[in-house]
């Protein structure tokens, strides 16, 4: 939260976040029901805003959600958002929810979704977690699978997330691996999986339950232009307990390295060469694309 109250974008209007507020008779509140996303600005540009709005609009549309805006509107939300708080770099969270309906799961009693756009400043993770490397524990909460709730959908239905956090949290950690209900390594609480293996680098594959991860496809691009080779791969815990080095992406995060898993040292326990050359080109991307707020 930043010293000036935020103005809070919600269904078209500002409103100092004192007064930000939605109908208790939310779907969203009561069921859970709706999606979101979390998006990161930097030096004035949205960083692959049209993505992280895809990725909102396919979430809504697996979950039969009906967003009441075009795509390029709610691209606007997003940077007028921003643009009326006079922020630089920070953190937008980006909300649909079904909207106020009646008691009763139907969301078909709900006249219309509602969307939330906060924009603030972030608070970073510690500098020593990028310097040192996390330390990560498996969590016993699995990732849903496609049968129940598809793990693609950015839905605001995190509790599995949250309660796999609390347990990498007991344990000491200060991040989770979840496991889909197979047993293989699907991703983080929050973030994704890299490994490398002689040279070679490697993620779970979307099947596996990860999430298609916008810092993840960055990533990913950026291994390919270093020419680096990259497999997503199904991955067992052994594949990360035995890797050489091993970092997580995410927007909040963006690149972290991981420096022990579950008391296995990872590599030398200090972050490897990939992992250094891929924070620092992550940075350089992010701090020098992206869509423009002002
Ligand atoms: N996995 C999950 C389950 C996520 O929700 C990521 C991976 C990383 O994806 P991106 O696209 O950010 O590279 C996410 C990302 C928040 C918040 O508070 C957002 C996420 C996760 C946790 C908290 O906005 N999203």
């Amino acid at each position: 939260m930043s010293a000036e109250p935020l103005q809070i974008l919600i269904d078209g209007e500002f409103y100092a976040e004192a007064d930000a507020k939605i109908s208790v008779f939310d779907h969203g509140l009561l069921y859970g029901d709706g999606v979101f996303e979390g998006i990161r600005f930097y030096n004035d540009r949205v960083f692959r805003l049209d993505e992280h709005i895809d990725r909102l609009f396919d979430s809504a549309k697996a979950i039969h959600l009906e967003i009441p805006a075009t795509h390029d509107e709610v691209c606007k939300m997003v940077t007028d958002t921003v643009a009326k708080n006079g922020l630089h770099d920070g953190y937008i969270r980006l909300v649909v929810t079904r909207g106020a309906g009646a008691l009763g799961l139907s969301p078909y009693q709900c006249e219309k979704a509602s969307i939330i756009c906060i924009a603030a400043t972030i608070t970073l993770y510690p500098e020593e977690y990028y310097r040192d490397g996390l330390i990560l524990a498996t969590c016993a909460t699995r990732r849903p699978t496609h049968d129940s709730l598809s793990p693609s959908v950015k839905s605001l239905n995190y509790l599995s997330n949250v309660m796999a956090k609390v347990e990498a949290l007991a344990a000491g950690a200060q991040e989770g691996v979840m496991l889909n209900t197979e047993g293989y390594v699907a991703e983080c609480t929050g973030d994704n999986i890299f490994v490398v293996k002689d040279g070679v680098i490697y993620t779970p594959t979307v099947a596996s339950g990860s999430l298609n991860g916008i810092t993840r496809k960055a990533v990913m691009e950026l291994i390919e232009e270093a020419g680096i080779p990259l497999k997503e791969v199904q991955m067992a815990r052994y594949d990360l307990y035995t890797a050489d080095e091993m970092f997580l992406t995410g927007t909040a995060a963006e690149v972290v390295p991981v420096r022990e898993y579950d008391k296995r040292i990872i590599g030398t326990g200090e972050p490897g060469p990939i992992t250094k050359q891929m924070l620092t080109a992550f940075h350089n991307l992010a701090e020098s694309t992206g869509t423009p707020i002002y």
